[in-house]
């Protein structure tokens, strides 16, 4: 008996003690499934709204008192009788209640904290880990019947050092240098390098005289550094200082989240950089010369969202050499992942539900991706709570790799830890 009996919301803080929507869905059977939904800083335009209260007396205005109330007395009464097992019809019903184009009805962070407690409710009614009722979710939505049915996966780990942008106050223009431990034989050998090269940084960082003890929202170092480029230097010598090779034991990943320092006229300015522009055109040389200069595999939103264009340029000069990821570009939405797919744009995508809203939409960006051949990274929010959703998805999907932050703080570490029990029972 997996039908709804209850749906709950309230109010709770995340990570940096911003007010969000955490949700409890209770089946006739008894059993409960809680979810907490997250939020971002650099958020994408065409990301599901984020509906706050905007009354000044509590929290800044930050406040989802009204994200809530639309749980407890909309959402929540529409879903009511209905099987938890049945996500997409659920998901419907939600997306019926809420028809406008970027949920700014309801709140998408109601939506999704519905959506995501009704998955927990499920897996526990059906007696499965999380990450199994999703992959089953996921191969029954998958139109291609003649492939190997998907099957759980552990996803690589791509993890933040180095934090800028808005994660850190602006101390650098680009956002994370990253770590991917590409060799590493197992997820706990992953884990055990991956906080190697992380003590080393910030020995190195604290020798030459910086912060490399004060960490960004991500948990990643937020040193002011002379530029760019010296968050990667400090990242290539941190890997060599861990004794690993850089380039094939771990390699390096940026998130450049060019949208968030794009001028009106197109341009990028870099403010580290004495308020250097650059061309479109220009970045794509920069980001082709780091490439060939460091063991960089991995560029996510090199270029801003809307610049599809360059875009276009970007995956012609550097597509067949590393993965090309879109986070504000796509914002796990269908339609703009078809869109990059039909204009040859990226060659990845960055998965996070919150972009969108519901568990259904992100399988559907997530199968809409694959079956283009498009790499998966499946990707916290700079804005975290304990809540270990998306290791279950970055498992049932059989993502490529996951980016969760740092591996300090305890949102973050929540997911890494819950990865770990999963590996066990693969
Ligand atoms: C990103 C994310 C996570 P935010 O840009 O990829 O790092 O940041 O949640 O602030 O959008
Ligand atoms: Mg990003």
């Amino acid at each position: 008996m997996s039908h709804i009996s209850n749906v709950f919301a309230r109010e709770v803080l995340d990570s940096r003690g911003k007010p969000t929507v955490e949700v409890e869905v209770t089946c006739k059977n008894g059993v409960r499934g809680r979810a907490i939904v997250p939020s971002g800083a650099s958020t994408g335009q065409a990301e599901a709204l984020e509906l706050r209260d905007k009354d000044c007396v509590r929290y800044d205005g930050q406040g989802v008192q009204r994200a809530v109330a639309n749980v407890n007395q909309k959402l929540g009464p529409a879903v009511m009788g209905m099987d938890a097992v049945d996500q997409q019809a659920i998901d419907a019903i939600l997306l019926q209640q809420d028809a406008t184009p970027q949920k700014s009805a309801l709140g998408g962070n109601a939506l999704l904290g519905v959506s995501l407690a009704t998955a927990h409710a499920a897996a526990a009614s059906r007696q499965v880990p999380l990450y199994r009722h999703i992959n089953h979710l996921v191969r029954s939505s998958c139109s291609n019947t003649d492939r190997e049915p998907l099957r759980p996966a552990m996803p690589l780990p791509m993890t933040n050092m180095i934090s800028g942008g808005l994660h850190a106050g602006g101390n650098l223009d680009f956002q994370d240098v990253l770590i991917t431990p590409v060799s590493a034989p197992d997820y706990a050998t992953c884990l055990e390098w991956i906080v190697r090269v992380y003590r080393r940084l910030g020995d190195l960082l604290t020798r030459a005289g910086y912060e490399g003890r004060l960490v960004g929202d991500e948990g990643g170092y937020g040193p002011r550094l002379k530029g760019n480029r010296e968050a990667v230097e400090f990242v290539a010598r941190a890997i060599e200082a861990a004794e690993l090779r850089p380039g094939e034991d771990v390699t390096i990943a940026l998130d450049v989240a060019a949208t968030h320092f794009l001028q009106h006229d197109g341009s990028y300015r870099l403010i580290t950089e004495q308020g250097t522009t650059l061309t479109s055109a220009a970045m794509i040389d920069r980001l082709e010369a780091w490439v060939d200069m460091f063991p960089i595999t991995s560029i996510e939103d090199g270029l801003a969202e809307e610049d599809w264009a360059g875009w276009q340029a970007l995956t012609q000069r550097l597509g067949d050499r590393i993965q090309l990821v879109g986070d504000d570009l796509f914002t796990t939405n269908e339609h703009r992942i078809v869109k990059g797919i039909e204009l040859g744009v990226g060659n990845s995508v960055l998965i996070k539900v919150n972009q969108i809203g519901t568990l259904t939409e992100a399988l559907r960006a997530i199968t809409v991706a694959r079956e283009a051949g498009y790499s998966l990274v499946v990707s916290a929010r700079s804005g975290e709570t304990e809540d270990t959703t998306i290791a279950d998805l970055a498992v049932g999907v059989a993502a490529e790799q996951i980016k969760i932050g740092s591996i300090v703080r305890s949102e973050r570490l929540a997911k890494y830890n819950q990865l770990l029990r999963i590996s066990e029972d693969l």
